[in-house]
């Protein structure tokens, strides 16, 4: 939108420069493949979508949550992480980047159906609750915003084995399963970005704002992805979330982020400029 003060055209003039800047830079870094790739999933989410609907009208699956809509930044997100070493905390909307880190298709179907094959939680959460072992998706809670504080949970986690790595080794002789040993296990580097999406309604909630509080405080290296699409159910944006608010807090949060100095920060920054 035009600025009103004197100065206004050149400013405009100037976002409109480093904006086509940063297009000439997405556009110069990706290859032929990789572009056909990203519309390949992008295809490949909306069609499972497709899909899920018919299913649904048949009875067969009793909920269905679409990602229409959300494809090209999730298929992004996906494709600038690393899956099975960055850890994911998607919401329900998130077929698309569940794809992209190498989630089948196959897989989500069987998901949806609550199938005792289903690999994310054999049948016994609700449709698009997605998880993988293998890709370090972790699968969440249907209550939203919890995602958030389990994801800088494991954030906190991470630097924590990372720094002391004695603590995750298990005792001597110890060979039970199924506790909660056998989940230390789990290999940290150092230096992975843990994913978290949340929708815009949702931020209104308590848990968001203690998540960007702590992984603030600690500076933790947590994406907190806020997929707006206009509604929390019916409700629309403009009733649920005061803007002004979070656009305050957020700048506080966000010189914070202009600061942070992690080996995390280049990748991150490359992610939101799309190289
Ligand atoms: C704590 C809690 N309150 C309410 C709900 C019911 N509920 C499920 S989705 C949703 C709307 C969320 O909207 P938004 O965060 O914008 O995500 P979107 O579905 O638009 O992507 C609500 C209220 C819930 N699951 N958990
Ligand atoms: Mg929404």
């Amino acid at each position: 939108m035009a600025r009103q003060s004197g100065s206004g055209v050149q400013e405009n003039k100037k976002t409109a420069v480093s904006v086509a800047e940063k297009a000439n830079v997405v556009e110069s870094s990706l290859t032929r493949e990789q572009l056909v790739e990203f519309y390949r999933l992008m295809y490949l989410s909306r069609r499972t979508d497709d899909r899920e609907i018919v299913l649904k009208r048949q009875q067969k699956i009793f909920f269905q949550v679409s990602c229409a809509g959300h494809e090209a930044l999730l298929v992004a997100a996906g494709m600038a992480m690393k899956p099975g070493y960055d850890w994911f905390f998607p919401y329900y909307r998130d077929r698309a980047i569940c794809l992209a880190l190498g989630n089948t298709v196959e897989e989500q179907l069987l998901q949806a159906v609550g199938a005792a094959d289903d690999m994310a939680s054999g049948g016994r959460q609700m449709p698009s609750h997605w998880s993988s072992k293998k890709l370090n998706i972790v699968t969440s809670s249907s209550s939203t915003a919890t995602q958030c504080l389990h994801a800088v949970g494991c954030a906190e986690a991470g630097r924590f084995f990372t720094r002391h790595p004695e603590a995750a080794k298990k005792p001597e002789g110890d060979s039970r399963e199924g506790d909660y040993r056998s989940y230390k296990d789990v290999t940290f580097h150092g230096d992975e970005v843990v994913y978290v999406s949340i929708g815009e309604g949702s931020t209104s909630q308590g848990e968001f704002w203690e998540a960007l509080n702590t992984a603030s405080n600690g500076k933790l290296p947590v994406l907190f992805v806020v997929e707006d699409n206009g509604y929390a159910i019916s409700t629309p944006v403009e009733v649920n979330t005061p803007r002004l608010m979070a656009r305050i807090r957020l700048r506080a949060i966000g010189r914070w982020l202009r600061r942070w100095r992690t080996a995390v920060q280049g990748r991150v920054r490359r992610w939101c400029m799309g190289t």
